[in-house]
This record gives structure tokens, sequence and C-alpha cells, in this order.
């Protein structure tokens, strides 16, 4: 995994030569540790201060698909008018690049699903992306706590294709990225 580039507007974003697969999630979910996790190596910036990545960042993975590590949402501490750049960014980027296969979402197992996650179900749906959902830190968890988080996020998501990972001890990483590969990557042409 290389890191390529960082951009805010479709201007500055690489050429669609590639297929894409989108990261994103809450501030402090685990985006960053994922990409590392996935990489081997540290190549995202694992944030002190949650919510200080506002750009989307763009990693070459190996030659078939490039991974984009979109900003975090859900800080408390922005304001109005930031949120309202960032969504505008992340739709924007959502709805209009063509080469994008898919959508991780990734949200702590310990938490809930709100209207946040719901949103960026409903751009991917009407933009007919793919998407799946990736619960991070499962290392927190018992394996029985786990199955029970697994259950009710994919009752409240509805969404079915939804994994356990933990980017510490790296369960579930290699069988969230062959899913990736496998479904989303493989045989399908850029559009
Ligand atoms: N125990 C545990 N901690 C994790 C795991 N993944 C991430 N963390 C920790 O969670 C914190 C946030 O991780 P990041 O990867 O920076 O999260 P992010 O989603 O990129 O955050 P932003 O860039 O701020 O949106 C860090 O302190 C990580 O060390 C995991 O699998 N297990
Ligand atoms: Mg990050």
């Amino acid at each position: 995994m290389k890191y390529l580039k960082s951009a805010v507007l479709v201007p500055d974003y690489p050429p669609p030569n590639r297929p894409e697969v989108a990261v994103a999630g809450r501030s402090n979910a685990g985006k960053s540790s994922f990409l590392n996790a996935i990489a081997g190596s540290k190549v995202a910036h694992v944030s002190q201060e949650p919510g200080k990545t506002r750009l989307l960042n763009f990693f070459e993975f190996g030659s078939h698909y490039r991974f984009v590590d979109m900003p975090g949402y859900g800080f408390a501490a922005r304001s109005g008018d930031e949120m309202q750049s960032w969504s505008q960014m992340v739709e924007t980027y959502l709805t209009l690049r063509g080469n994008l296969k898919g959508l991780v979402l990734l949200m702590d197992l310990r938490r809930e699903w709100t209207a946040d996650e719901e949103m960026l179900k409903k751009y991917c749906q009407q933009s007919g992306k793919a998407f799946c959902v990736a619960l991070t830190k499962a290392d927190k968890c018992s394996t029985k706590e786990q199955r029970e988080r697994l259950k009710v996020i994919q009752k409240t998501s509805q969404v079915a294709e939804t994994f356990l990972i933990s980017s510490q001890t790296k369960t579930g990483i290699k069988e969230l990225e062959d899913f990736i590969f496998n479904e989303w990557i493989k045989n399908k042409e850029t559009r």
C-alpha cells in the first residue's frame, strides 16, 4: 500500500484509472488503523486527536485498486460550517466518482447505528455503490459479546454484509480484504 495523494475538490482527485474502495466512519472508528493493518505497515496516520483528517486520502493498493480514507464525522467540536463542507465533500465523492466500487463503513462495535451511518448507506444505495459494514475493535469484547453486537447492528442497519475486525489482533482483516477483492474488484471493469 502506498500513499498517493490527498484531495478535497474533484479536480484534485487522482485520474479515475483504477477502481476505488472508500473507507468511512465516525472519527476514531479505526479507519486509518484498518488501512495500516491491511497494508502491514504504517501508511495512514493514526490520530492522537480525533477528527484531524479532513481530506480524502488516496492510497494505491497493489496494482488492482485504491483505498480512499475518508474524513471521520461526528466530532462534537466541529462547527456547522465544517459539517457542511464535510458532507458536501463526501456526497460529491460518493455520488460522482465513477470508478468508486463500494464503501466499507467502519464502526466501533460498542457503538450504535446512527443517522450518520444511515446517510452514508443511502448515498451508496442512491448511486448504486456496493456497501458493507465492518465492526472494529473486536478485541475490546468477548467472543460472545462480539456475536451479540454483530446481530444487533445487522438488525438495526438492515445490512447483511457485516464483518467483525480488529486491526490490533488482525482478526477478520484478511476475510474483509478477500471479500472486497472478490465481490467488488475482480472481473469488474472500471466504469
Ligand atoms: N483496541 C483497538 N484499538 C483500535 C483498533 N483500531 C483502532 N484503534 C484505536 O482507536 C483510535 C482511533 O483509530 P484511528 O485509526 O486513528 O481512527 P480513524 O477512524 O482513522 O479516526 P479519524 O481519522 O479521526 O477519523 C486509535 O487510538 C487506535 O489505536 C482495534 O482494532 N483495536
Ligand atoms: Mg484517520
